[in-house]
């Protein structure tokens, strides 16, 4: 019974396995808090984003099949499928739409020297059905 409660409690401070419709991340100097994010195919996903850095940070979805390499450069522009800025000390507070199409998209910095720095992150897309 007690043993029940307890991997109750982890199951929910952790979120579980499964996908969800809320990415809450925290930004720092150079890593993204967690890393890895597991949202369902077309929904609206609520986004909150704490910078606990002391620079700018972003965060940048990649279109699926797409990546930004070593270093970020305006050639990745066109690559972008959502992105949001926070300033440093700063938090965003927003949503967007999820891809429908499943798969893993990655997530990075594109502050300058960030993705090298560790700045990067992997959004898994699943099927809602
Ligand atoms: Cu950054």
């Amino acid at each position: 019974m007690v043993l029940m409660l307890i991997v109750g409690l982890s199951l929910a401070s952790c979120g579980g396995a499964g996908p969800s419709t809320a990415i809450d991340v925290t930004l720092m100097d150079f890593q993204f808090v967690p890393n890895e994010f597991i949202v369902p195919a077309g929904q609206q996903i609520t986004f909150s984003a704490v910078n606990n850095g002391a620079v700018v940070h972003n965060f940048v979805i990649m279109k699926l099949g797409t990546n930004a390499g070593d270093a970020w450069d305006e050639g990745d522009v066109p690559n972008i499928y959502w992105e949001v800025e926070v300033q440093p000390g700063g938090n965003a507070n927003t949503s967007f739409v999820a891809p429908t199409d499943p798969g893993e998209y990655q997530v990075v910095c594109r502050t300058e020297g960030h993705i090298m720095s560790g700045m990067v992150a992997k959004l898994t897309v699943v099927s809602s059905e």
